[in-house]
């Protein structure tokens, strides 16, 4: 959906969940000034039980002039009514009549979407969603500096600080936002309320440690999502605690928090792990976190966590490439099919020794710009830097520029002056010379690989995917998932 769309109607009233948090905040006012300067007279509103209280949503609502209404007894039936970080029909917003609906928001679906939503799960805030969809509309949003300070705010407090922000588009905003530092640092130190401070420290008391794994898990009272930060971020310094999951369950939702300090268990992938087919979860290496729907749970959330942290453990087997020699049994001889893949010389953007920001889907990467120096851009849009001699041996690189779409396009950005373009535009169709030969065979088990070339971040491969070894180097193992292998390789007879 594009936000112009919303233009055909009048009378707009915009919603937020009930118990407003920053985000909700943030977004709704977003739209609420878009909508002004686009001549209408929008309404901005939340409603439910409770009156904002807490004292960093008072500072950010006085000082930025929120022109938000509390409105438990609305009436009217406007001709639009938006929700904003919630979904009509939900339980946590109160149901407002109204003629047509639209949906702006970040969680994941829960009901079935009017025609006109907007509702992207994997982004860390609505506020990233709104500021993408009122950028599309040309909206100088780099000239409100409380609008920016706003859209931040609700970013930071939705990711914990930016630490479990996960998605590239995040970072692209948090980047280019010019906000009152003052501002997010005076409301970020008044996050926590007395009573929350007691719920803290009940918390603490409810550990539950898992001695083999170096685990703890702790359970809090339900409370802003911030004290799950707080709780597992100090559960960490610990010794003897190399992981934590604090959370809490409430009929809402399940929200927790994942901190990990052990190079053998990477945070996003624990969340994920955690949350899958009843939520979403992700994050950063060593900070993440996620959300479960309660009516998804036959049993008390606590059991559930506890049940898959112990799937988790006891799922993964641990490999270290260079130690390993991969048994051959059940493996076959596979040929690499001759891929198409995209690639840039760095120079032909950047002067030489510049130092570039790549930022992917998998996360940002730094690199310095020689004049041999290319970038790659994989089957799956994954970028990486390859130097010129790899690059020729393994691939025919012609003059036809790359054509490629990919749910997020890579950029690079030069990290001084911050220009950042997109890398697809600049690239040049490649093909892969073939004869590569590998042995293979599909995992039956859940693997953590690390690789001959990187001892610090392994690649985790699931049941049906391959893990493979080069013909001519036996520890050159790495894993193919599943839906790339056929693409990838041909069976050599
Ligand atoms: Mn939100």
């Amino acid at each position: 959906m594009r936000l112009s769309e919303l233009l055909v109607f009048d009378d707009i009233v915009i919603q937020c969940h009930d118990n407003p948090d920053a985000d909700a905040l943030a977004s709704g006012y977003a739209l609420y000034l878009f909508f002004k300067r686009a001549g209408k007279e929008p309404y901005f509103m939340y409603r439910g039980f409770n009156k904002i209280g807490k004292s960093n949503l008072m500072i950010m609502l006085s000082e930025m002039e929120i022109p938000v209404h509390y409105e438990p007894d609305f009436d009217r039936v406007p001709e639009l009514l938006i929700t904003v970080d919630c979904q009509y029909g939900q339980r946590n917003v109160t149901k407002t009549e109204a003629k047509n609906v639209a949906i702006i928001d970040h969680h994941q679906v829960t009901v079935e979407l009017p025609k006109l939503s907007e509702v992207r799960s994997n982004i860390g805030s609505c506020a990233t969603v709104v500021w993408d969809l009122m950028r599309e509309e040309g909206f100088p949003i780099n000239a409100d500096k409380v609008l920016m300070t706003a859209l931040y705010y609700g970013l930071y407090s939705d990711t914990n600080k930016l630490s479990e922000m996960a998605h590239p588009l995040d970072r692209d905003m948090s980047d280019s936002l010019m906000f009152n530092e003052a501002l997010i640092k005076q409301m970020s130190n008044s996050n926590i309320s007395l009573g929350e401070l007691l719920i803290t420290g009940r918390a603490f008391l409810s550990n539950e440690y898992i001695d083999k794994d170096r685990c703890m898990v702790v359970e809090a009272e339900a409370c802003d999502p911030c004290i799950l930060g707080v709780i597992s971020d100090f559960v960490l310094e610990t010794d003897k605690v190399d992981v934590c999951v604090a959370f809490y369950s409430s009929p809402l939702e399940v929200k927790f928090s994942v901190r990990s300090c052990s190079k053998e268990v990477h945070a996003n992938e624990l969340a994920a792990f955690l949350a899958e087919g009843l939520g979403g979860g992700g994050g950063h290496l060593y900070k993440a976190g996620g959300t479960i729907r309660p009516e998804k749970l036959s049993e008390p959330a606590k059991d559930v966590i506890m049940k898959r942290l112990h799937e988790y453990y006891e799922a993964y087997t641990i490999m270290y490439a260079k130690d390993t020699v991969l048994d051959r049994t059940g493996m076959k001889l596979y040929e690499k099919v001759p891929q198409q893949v995209g690639v840039v010389r760095l120079r032909d953007i950047f002067p030489e020794f510049t130092r570039v920001d790549i930022r992917t889907l998998e996360g940002d990467i730094s690199t310095q710009v020689e004049s041999d120096t290319f970038l790659m851009i994989g089957i799956e849009g994954e970028v990486y830097p390859i130097k010129e001699e790899k690059l020729r041996r393994s691939y025919e690189v012609s003059d036809k520029p790359y054509e490629h779409t990919f749910e997020y396009a890579p950029s690079v950005k030069n990290a001084v002056t911050g220009d950042r373009f997109e890398v697809c535009k600049f690239a040049k169709a490649a093909v892969g010379k073939g004869g590569a030969r590998i042995w293979a065979k599909p995992l039956t088990n859940y693997v953590k690989l690390f690789t001959a070339w990187d001892e610090e971040k392994y690649y985790a491969g699931v049941p049906g995917d391959y893990i493979a070894c080069r013909e001519d180097d036996e520890h050159d193992i790495y894993i193919i998932r599943s839906t790339l292998f056929d693409q990838l390789y041909f069976e050599v007879k």
